[in-house]
């Protein structure tokens, strides 16, 4: 539980630097070898090679010779490695020996080499053939006595051809049960955008960016996240950008930039790049963005023929916007008025003003209020769907919004469904399938009985960890397919199977031809990626082998309209086919051939035209709400570490915190600790408020002493998953990662 070799040190004030550059070289070498390294890091997001698993930052047309980040190196590096997971690890393992070690230990195991089955009852794992794993998954969905018994998950990394195809299966099989990581990720802005633009995507390219002359990045951070950010805000700061920050945590990334990319960022001083830094409480940001247009508003700083010829709904807000409650305003944000004046000052100077965002605004109880709050922000002053100016909630896993464009969805719109019909010539099912909250509840249910998962970490990415892997227990059959071991694996049905796959960056050849796949970024470029290794093991299957091998023998009805066999070996067939589905998509195989890819459209971007109910852009009127906490409270964020990609741990350090050795930790304002009588240092239990009568607690976390405001306090997932109450999923169904009300009391040992 405790971590020994902690340190704490002071927190910095930049990020990336020579420091960067020699973190991810030393990573890469120790997991993939100087020579393995090399070969990878030359093709990573170039044309012919593979996009980087890292994260959904697009990248720019004119490629540098390294167009990769530290973080993306430690990504690579992770699927990349020469380390193996074989069956004489499983072997050698008992599933309580390895539900000992945590995530850390069981990620730095290698890539698994063939299928694995835990048989009922049995404390190892097994090889097993391909044929039969695939015969266990089709008799027991055929032994469902609803397709509606089974769920299907996606993990963000799968591939578009991978996703239509599951999405498809799913269907044909019988379910809208497609939970995604998305449900906990941007689907509050997926919510909110949809509502008032009338696509859940957003509106900004790089070069919209690099010219906007205000940019507000709030709820996020890039340091860490999106490290390729930083260089396109550089760039923006170099043509006059203004940039202002809202954070409750002043993070290294967004204070000064040292580009490793550039011979002065390895030495020299660096850009800054925050010029603002409005640190507010967690979870103020509605009632921030609700004054300021209540000020814009009263001001008359708006576009009235903006507003005149595109929008609807401005006279309700107008009407509910009269006055200001200042004190709820401070009670919320901890900032004084003026703060928000004179942001309100910078924005009337600003002609053109883009918002990024990302978890700190889209994992709360509000979150798609406050979302709608920023849009309002923005339409006021006609910053939606012309240059230099939109709306940028930046994606997370490196194609979780192709996933979503595949089809990947549990509430799919009525022209998807009638497109995927027309095309395949079936009957998909009609009803809402269940999210990942609603999949947990139906499994504990007992209405979710086969969990099938494309990726990821269902059993601690989820909230309310506890909950989940009793709901896991009860499943018949739960299946992985996936490149490295995860507490997933362990925490499983009555029956597990581990299907092992290829990653990103390793060659995928059938037939003699050479398999290519296409991922979507953040900002709607869709574009081919070709691995270039060789794979991890001879045994291992792509994504969308193995979907179309299942497909076979769990519908077989299905064969005679859907050419499953095909389609394993010609992605190109695949594609075909999306052209005619997808919309956005037509002539996929010729576009997808240049160069860099192709731009989706956007009626919204492109042409300010809004596909909502009113045929306009809405406003909206949203109740204020914010988190509050009794008064011996503090309201917990969970955050991501430098070292972390969500559960995939690859080291115990997190430089621009400050913390090395250790992820046990909280962080505290100095003055709420003493107001508790704690020592920085000290170890203490972190215990949610229990609005359910369930207890949920977290023992063993040091205290760092953090500059963060008050009443407030962060500490790291996956570590703290068990706080997360299932039920605090709001409207969009994504749990309140970052406001979870806690106390913390001195540690006692488990009992
Ligand atoms: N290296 C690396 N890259 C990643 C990932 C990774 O784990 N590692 N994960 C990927 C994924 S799936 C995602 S979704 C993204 C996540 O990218 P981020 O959203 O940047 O990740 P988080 O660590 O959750 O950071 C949330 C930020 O929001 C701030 N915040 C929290 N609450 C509030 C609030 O109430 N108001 C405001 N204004 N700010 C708040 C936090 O202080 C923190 O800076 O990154 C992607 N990229
Ligand atoms: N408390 C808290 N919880 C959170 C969050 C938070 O901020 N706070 N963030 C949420 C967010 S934003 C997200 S997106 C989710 C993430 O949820 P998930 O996407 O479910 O989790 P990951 O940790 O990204 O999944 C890692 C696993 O994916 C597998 N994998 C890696 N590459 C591949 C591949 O190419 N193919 C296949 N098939 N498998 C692969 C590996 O086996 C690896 O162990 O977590 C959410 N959970
Ligand atoms: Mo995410």
């Amino acid at each position: 539980m405790t971590d020994d070799d902690l340190s704490i040190s002071e927190q910095k004030n930049w990020a990336a630097g020579a420091p960067a550059a020699v973190h991810a070289l030393g990573h890469g070498t120790r997991r993939m070898g100087v020579r393995r390294m090399i070969a990878t890091l030359r093709d990573v997001n170039q044309d012919g090679g593979f996009d980087c698993p890292g994260c959904a930052w697009p990248e720019p047309n004119d490629r540098h010779i390294a167009e990769f980040c530290e973080n993306g190196v430690k990504a690579l590096a992770a699927e990349a490695t020469t380390k193996r997971c074989d069956r004489q690890f499983f072997a050698a393992h008992s599933i309580d020996e390895l539900r000992a070690r945590g995530e850390h230990w069981l990620g730095e195991q290698g890539r698994i080499t063939e299928p694995m089955h835990l048989a009922p009852g049995a404390d190892h794992y097994q090889p097993i053939t391909w044929a039969d794993a695939y015969e266990l998954i089709a008799s027991e969905l055929r032994a469902l006595d609803s397709p509606d018994r089974a769920a299907f998950y996606t993990s963000g990394r799968t591939s578009n051809e991978a996703a239509f195809l599951l999405q498809l299966l799913a269907r044909t099989y019988g379910t809208n049960n497609l939970p995604d990581c998305s449900n906990m990720c941007h689907e509050s802005s997926g919510r909110a955008l949809n509502d008032t633009i009338g696509s859940g995507k957003g509106t900004v390219q790089l070069d919209d960016i690099e010219s906007a002359d205000l940019i507000v990045v709030v709820g996020q951070n890039p340091g860490t996240n999106h490290p390729r950010m930083l260089g396109t805000l550089e760039t923006a700061k170099r043509n006059g950008a203004h940039i202002t920050v809202i954070n409750p945590l002043a993070e290294a990334g967004l204070r000064r930039f040292k580009n490793p990319q550039r011979w002065n960022g390895l030495v020299g001083k660096g850009t800054p790049l925050a010029d603002d830094l409005l640190q507010i409480r967690t979870n103020g940001d509605l009632a921030f963005f609700a004054a300021v247009n209540h000020l814009l508003i009263s001001e008359q700083a708006i576009d009235r023929q903006f507003i005149d010829e595109y929008t609807s709904g401005f006279d309700a807000l107008a009407a509910a916007a009269r006055d200001i409650d200042w004190a709820t305003f401070t009670a919320a944000t901890g900032f004084d008025p003026d703060v928000a004046r004179s942001f309100v000052a910078r924005v009337r100077r600003s002609d053109r003003i883009v918002v990024c965002w990302a978890m700190g605004l889209t994992q709360h109880a509000n979150a798609v209020a406050t979302i709608k709050e920023v849009v309002n922000f923005l339409l006021l002053r006609g910053n939606v769907g012309r240059p230099g100016a939109g709306l940028c909630p930046v994606r997370g896993h490196s194609n979780v919004q192709g996933d979503r464009t595949m089809g990947i969805c549990e509430h799919p719109t009525e022209e998807f469904l009638d497109a995927l019909a027309a095309e395949f010539h079936f009957e998909p099912p009609r009803h809402h399938g269940h999210d990942v909250v609603d999949t947990i509840r139906a499994m504990r249910a007992g209405d979710v009985q086969v969990l099938f998962a494309m990726g990821g970490n269902f059993a601690t990415a989820t909230p309310d960890t506890e909950v989940t892997l009793r709901a896991l227990a009860s499943c018949r059959l739960t299946v992985q397919v996936s490149t490295k071991l995860n507490s997933s694996h362990l925490y499983t049905g009555e029956q597990a199977l581990i299907l092992p796959t290829l990653g990103r960056t390793e060659r995928h050849v059938v037939n003699g031809v050479e398999q290519v796949v296409t991922v979507e970024d953040s900002m709607g470029i869709v574009h081919a990626s070709t691995g270039t290794l060789p794979p991890a093991s001879p045994s291992l299957r792509s994504e969308v082998q193995i979907v179309c091998d299942l497909a076979e023998r769990a519908v077989p009805g299905s064969v005679s309209a859907i050419p499953w066999s095909q389609f394993a070996g010609d992605h190109a067939a695949v594609r075909d086919r999306i052209s005619r589905v997808v919309p956005g998509f037509e002539r996929f195989n010729e576009r997808v051939a240049e160069p860099n890819g192709f731009v989706l459209e956007h009626a919204a971007r492109d042409h300010r035209r809004f596909h909502t109910e009113t045929g306009k852009a809405q406003f909206t009127v949203n109740e204020l709400t914010f988190a509050t906490t009794r008064a011996d409270e503090l309201l917990l964020q969970t955050i991501r570490s430098h070292d972390q990609y969500n559960t995939t741990i690859y080291g115990l350090d997190d430089r621009y915190r400050g913390v090395r050795g250790g992820r046990r930790v909280v962080f505290v304002a100095q003055d709420d600790l003493d107001a508790r009588g704690i020592a920085a240092g000290a170890m203490v239990d972190l215990l949610a408020r229990s609005d359910d009568g369930v207890s949920r607690e977290a023992l063993g976390f040091r205290t760092v002493a953090y500059d963060v405001p008050r009443g407030c306090c962060a500490a790291y997932f996956p570590e703290t998953n068990v706080l997360v109450a299932l039920d605090s999923a709001n409207d969009a169904g994504t749990p309140a990662y970052k406001s979870i009300p806690i106390t913390l009391r001195p540690h006692r040992a488990a009992p």
